[in-house]
């Protein structure tokens, strides 16, 4: 998780594989010390950065999805606790159309790192 100052929104970046023969859709995602973490995606139009929520995200069987600075991300709005001190691990749920839903733990970092 990538803590750019404290109160404004942290975003998450990480890769995620998935294994099996089937595929996956990403729904959502949670964690402790955020009130909503929501999948967004960077988008560039017209030489202007914004972003847009996304509703679900498909990694196909025995493919993977980055979440990169530029592109998609986890949104934490309304950072606190272990985000606010830039230090540790933030435990970040995420959770799969049909039920499924895996926790790892996230590296806190502070703005330049
Ligand atoms: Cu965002």
């Amino acid at each position: 998780m990538q803590v750019l100052l404290p109160s404004r929104p942290a975003a998450g970046y990480f890769t995620l594989e998935n294994r099996a023969s089937t595929p996956l859709t990403l729904v959502g995602a949670s964690a402790p010390d955020c009130q909503t973490l929501t999948l967004h995606q960077s988008v560039t139009e017209g030489g202007t950065a914004r972003m847009t929520a996304v509703a679900s995200l498909p990694v196909p069987a025995y493919g993977s999805v980055s979440f990169a600075p530029g592109g998609y991300h986890l949104m934490c709005m309304q950072p606190s606790g272990a985000l606010l001190t830039h230090r540790g691990t933030e435990n970040v749920t995420l959770r799969f159309q049909g039920g499924g839903s895996v926790t790892a733990p996230f590296a806190i970092q502070g703005i330049g790192h």
